[in-house]
């Protein structure tokens, strides 16, 4: 009698596979179950049985250049696709440079599961190489972390893993896997390879807000003349755009967003005020002089608050959140809304179903200004949003942005000024995670492989990602990635040859004596084209356009754009900082 075929060997005949395997394989027909999206790591022998059984399934995975961008990619990949990301890292070095990434994940909420290798528990703490205490280190980066400690529990816990990234406020989960669990093998049964559809993207699941907080949030709205809504990140991971917008038209509520929150609704809607916070047009006005503030989704944190000193503290605000602990961290709330933003809008919008013909009446004056204050902020900026200066102005950058991106694109925007600028002028057209900045950690550097997970999770629609040149040149190695995805990612650089945030505060607090702020002049379109990439170097305002169509529209090769902008430290930061110097009110950026 021959042995039977083991299974690894064996091409896929169902999503339940059964018979002997080892762990690696376990953990990918797992993930293929789940109908996960492209993966991004770098092996080590810990892991090699799950890349041999990844090969086996034809499922799709790409080597990075550093673990930290695959936990980037896969952050992007979560947030475009509302899917758990997967991303891994080998023992020791792998799993400690997941940590920036993960660290993004779990403060902004976003599902990943992240699988690092360790060490074969049969030799572990024999200076076995690359040994560390990861455990330790990567615990307060995740959600949970979860030791797998026997082959046959990898099912188990990968459904596990699931269930804790997608439910209530989403999540990075990583399981740590020893060697011998995933090179070991365990007879499995079909039964072992279930796994819950709900869990697979988020929200996995819905709570409502108690019902007589609502009474009493609706009862605020209902007196209030100027009321404005405070929408935050948790918009996206609710998808709750439809009950935002119909919560706001019925009601004539204006909306503001925290640069995480943008897209809740489109911010060219009528009633959208723009950002608010540390940079603002009109909605820090509009939030001085409101009554009733309803913050969704959001955790009022510094750059949200101006660190701390909005809303005033005399305003009623009603906090809705997933997560009860965060209302009222920052801020008292009269009325707290514990639940998910898009059960919490609906509940609401029921509540005041009857009261919304009167109230749209009442209120008619008070939307009417919305525009019209937008149009007078845009006048008193055109110059800067029409610039022709060179070197280029952030604000033209962010204009020819505007013109060129469409409604369904998605832009990634990197922790430094390309955030905050495009935070603050970037106008998505359509409410949805059209603009992804990395507001939970604010590295730098997320732009680059943020594009790359944006680009592979939805091929078809425009990715442009933009970035500083610090940014960029902490991971230039991606670009051979993206590369080698072959995607049309178009990389916007903000090539201002200076850590330039940093350089600007140096100006501003200590009077220019800089000190390790400035980069040397680089010409990444000539790096770009040297790593086989589209490269153009942008100069002169009027060619922007131009050069930003001539990268969207290449399908299988990334396009870097070097855009020269200015090098005075005096005028690089979107407006008065108030950690620099007190920001009045009626102060005017960009
Ligand atoms: C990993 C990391 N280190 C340091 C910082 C602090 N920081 C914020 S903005 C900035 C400047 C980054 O330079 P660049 O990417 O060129 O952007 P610029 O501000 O010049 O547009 C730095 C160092 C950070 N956000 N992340
Ligand atoms: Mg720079």
């Amino acid at each position: 009698m021959t042995d039977p075929v083991p299974v690894s060997n064996r091409p896929p005949v169902s999503n339940q596979p059964s018979g002997r395997m080892n762990g690696g394989r376990a953990l990918a027909e797992m993930l293929r179950l789940a109908e996960v999206g492209p993966m991004f790591g770098m092996g080590g022998f810990q892991l090699l049985p799950f890349y041999d059984a990844l090969a086996q399934l034809g499922m799709r995975h790409f080597l990075i250049n550093d673990e930290r961008c695959g936990a980037f990619a896969a952050d992007a990949y979560a947030r475009v696709t509302n899917r758990p990301g997967v991303c891994d890292g080998t023992l020791g070095p792998g799993a400690t440079n997941l940590v920036t990434g993960l660290i993004e994940s779990l403060n902004a909420g976003v599902p990943i599961i992240a699988l690092a290798g360790d060490t074969n528990r049969a030799h572990s703490w024999k200076n076995m190489t690359q040994e560390c205490r990861q455990a330790e280190i990567l615990r307060p980066a995740v959600k949970e972390l979860i030791r797998v400690e026997m082959t046959s529990r990898v099912p188990e816990l990968l459904r596990r893993a699931f269930a804790v990234a997608t439910s209530g406020r989403p999540g990075p989960v990583l399981l740590d896997v020893p060697e011998d669990v995933c090179h070991g093998e365990h007879d499995f049964t079909a039964e072992d390879f279930a796994i819950d559809p709900s869990t697979l993207s988020v929200p996995a699941r819905r709570i409502r807000p108690d019902r007589a907080e609502i009474s009493r949030a609706a009862a605020l709205i209902a007196r209030a003349k100027r009321p404005l809504i405070l929408v935050g990140g948790g918009i996206h991971l609710s998808v709750g755009y439809d009950a935002l917008l119909g919560f706001a038209e019925a009601q004539s509520i204006p909306v503001a967003h925290t640069m995480s929150g943008k897209g809740g609704i489109a911010c060219t809607h009528p009633l959208s005020v723009g950002l608010f916070g540390r940079y603002s047009r009109i909605a820090n006005e509009l939030i001085e002089a409101s009554d009733c503030l309803v913050v969704v989704g959001c955790k009022l944190g510094e750059i949200a608050t101006k660190r701390y000193v909005l809303p005033p503290e005399t305003i009623p605000l009603i906090h809705l959140d997933i997560v009860a602990e965060e209302i009222g961290r920052c801020r008292a709330a009269d009325v707290a809304l514990w639940g998910d933003a898009r059960a919490g809008m609906e509940d609401l919008g029921e509540a005041l179903a009857g009261e919304a013909k009167r109230a749209r009446s009442a209120r008619a004056d008070y939307v009417a200004e919305i525009p019209s204050r937008m149009a007078s902020w845009r006048d008193e900026a055109a110059a800067r949003l029409h610039s022709e200066e060179r070197p280029i102005h952030m604000a033209r950058l962010c204009t020819e942005l505007n013109k060129a991106l469409p409604a369904d694109s998605t832009l990634v925007a990197d922790g430094g000024f390309a955030g905050h600028w495009t935070g603050l002028l970037y106008d998505t057209k359509s409410p949805g995670r059209h603009f992804i900045p990395d507001r939970g950690l604010a590295s730098i550097g997320y732009g680059l492989p943020g594009g790359i997970g944006a680009a592979l999770a939805a091929p078809s629609i425009p990715a442009v990602a933009i970035t500083g040149d610090g940014g960029f040149n902490m991971m230039l190695g991606e670009l051979e990635t993206a590369r080698r995805a072959g995607i049309g990612l178009t990389i916007v650089v903000v090539n201002n040859a200076a850590s330039g945030y940093v350089k600007a505060l140096q100006h501003a607090i200590f009077r220019g004596r800089y000190q390790s702020s400035d980069l040397v002049e680089m010409d990444y379109a000539a790096i770009a084209h040297a790593m086989g990439c589209n490269g153009i170097r942008i100069e002169d305002p009027d060619r922007l356009g131009d050069a930003l169509q001539a990268g969207l529209a290449e399908r299988t090769r990334p396009t870097v754009l070097d855009v020269v902008v200015t090098r005075d430290p005096a005028r690089m930061l979107p407006a008065v900082d108030n950690r620099t110097v007190e920001i009045k009110q009626g102060d005017r950026v960009a």
